[in-house]
């Protein structure tokens, strides 16, 4: 027994009418409890409105160009009982190979509506920076007739496509962000199958109280650079730990010696010269690809970039020629450039020429971290908090103090036996301070 039932829009979350954009059924139509019906367009987004019930439609009560609210009539629906679900029906829910053949023709199936049936002049060119449409792969793409004929339209190849709908169907704003990711050339046309859709827009203050707060300069000009190096280069992070029990003591009298002179000495001189011993062993770490990616440009110089929190964000000031300056002068070097950082005192000049760098969370805590590296360096040294470990050596647990190491480095120029040899080298020259004089 089927009963005639009246389908209404749902609570769509919208106070104001919303565009009817497509409709997605016609009377005969027989869809499925969750089968979109009409698709519905407000200036944040559009969205399908799937059916309550399954069954046959009787009748569609909107066309594309209504204007509609909670509880406007969809449609009425034969609903079959429950024991009973609906055939699934290729022109509704799943467009795929059937719904294709039907709307890329200039004669649209009768579930199609009057807008569907304006025959789309087909694009008598595609862009010459979008990829050509994969035939077999775009009939196979989960999108409405109208999303397929406006990709059509637009020459965007659906297969290339990442749907942000229900259940990964691709939304007109998929192809429009598509399309403007490739012209404005943030993808490569032909270059696989990779394509991030733009982050939803969302109205945070919808949810509860905000507050604006522009980003520094620094914040924006650092989340470029990051992002860059991010996308490009292949990143992976190596962890190790190095005993450096024997170098605090070090550190610790030494910084005593010179408390009184006004300098004060840290890990980080002793990190500074450490990586550049590491560097020396393996000069594949103080290299960078050149423009073409074709060649490494070998360093014989030691410039080592310094991460320094400042309130205006992160800033990489460049220590010259650590190798050829002691634990003293370096660490008086350090505590310059933080403070001058910090003071907005850095010059453009002293950002630029590293050969490598160096992350310190070892102030602030933590076990270990993924740092990005700064390209067009390769590698980038992250050091967490040191802390008392038991460590098993010569028959016996003893307490160590231990320094967590977290070696990024890129993948194209450095290979894991060489990262794991790198920080295997950082941990001998730090367990023994006197490595760092040779
Ligand atoms: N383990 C344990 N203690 C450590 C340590 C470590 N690995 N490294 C430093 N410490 C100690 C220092 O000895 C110092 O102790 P005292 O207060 O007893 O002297 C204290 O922590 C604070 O050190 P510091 O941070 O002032 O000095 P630093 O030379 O170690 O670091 C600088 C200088 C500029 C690197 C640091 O202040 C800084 O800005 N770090 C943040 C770097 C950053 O933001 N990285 C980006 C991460 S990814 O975005």
């Amino acid at each position: 027994m089927a009963d005639v039932k009246e389908i209404k829009v749902p609570d769509i979350g919208d106070t104001d009418k919303v565009q009817v954009i497509e409709v997605l059924v016609a009377a005969g139509d027989r869809v499925d409890v969750e089968s979109p019906l009409i698709t519905l367009e407000s200036d944040k987004a559009s969205m399908d409105i799937p059916s309550p019930e399954a069954g046959t439609i009787v009748e569609v009560k909107v066309q594309v160009g209504d204007e509609v609210t909670q509880d406007d009539l969809i449609a009425t629906m034969s609903v079959v009982a429950s024991s009973e679900p609906a055939a699934k029906d290729d022109a509704i829910e799943t467009p795929a190979a059937a719904t294709e053949d039907k709307t890329d023709t200039a004669e649209p199936v009768a579930a199609t509506t009057a807008a569907q049936k304006t025959t789309a002049p087909a694009p008598s060119s595609a862009p010459s920076t979008l990829p050509p449409i994969n035939e077999g792969e775009f009939g196979n793409a989960h999108a409405s007739p109208g999303v397929r004929k406006f990709a059509r339209e637009l020459g965007a190849d659906l297969s290339q496509i990442s749907g942000s709908g229900a259940k990964g169907r691709i939304l007109k704003e998929d192809v429009q962000s598509f399309v403007k990711q490739i012209l404005s050339g943030g993808a490569t046309a032909g270059g696989g199958n990779f394509f991030a859709a733009e982050p939803p827009q969302v109205d945070f203050s919808a949810f509860g109280e905000t507050a604006t707060q522009p980003l520094t300069k620094i914040n924006k000009l650092t989340g470029t650079y990051l992002h860059s190096s991010w996308v490009r280069i292949p990143h992976v992070t190596q962890f190790d730990e190095a005993d450096i029990t024997d170098l605090e003591a070090f550190r610790k009298s030494l910084a005593a010696e010179y408390k009184d002179q006004g300098i004060k000495i840290t890990l980080i001189a002793f990190l500074l010269k450490a990586v550049v011993a590491a560097l020396k062993e393996l000069p594949r770490f103080n290299s960078s690809l050149d423009a073409g990616g074709e060649n490494l440009i070998l360093k014989n110089y030691f410039h080592i970039g310094v991460a320094v929190d400042t309130p205006d964000g992160l800033v990489v000031p460049v220590i010259r020629d650590v190798d050829q300056k002691g634990i003293l002068e370096l660490a008086q070097d350090i505590v310059d450039i933080a403070t001058r950082a910090r003071n907005r005192k850095i010059k453009t000049d002293e950002l630029q020429g590293g050969c490598f760098t160096i992350s310190s969370l070892g102030g602030i805590g933590g076990t270990a971290f993924t740092p990005i590296i700064n390209q067009p360096e390769v590698a980038i040294l992250g050091v967490s908090r040191a802390s008392i470990k038991p460590v098993y050596r010569d028959n016996e647990f003893a307490p160590r103090l231990m320094l967590p190491l977290s070696l990024s480095y890129d993948h194209r120029v450095i290979d894991g036996v060489m990262a794991a040899t790198f920080t295997s080298f950082l941990g001998k020259v730090l367990a023994d301070a006197r490595r760092i004089l040779l």
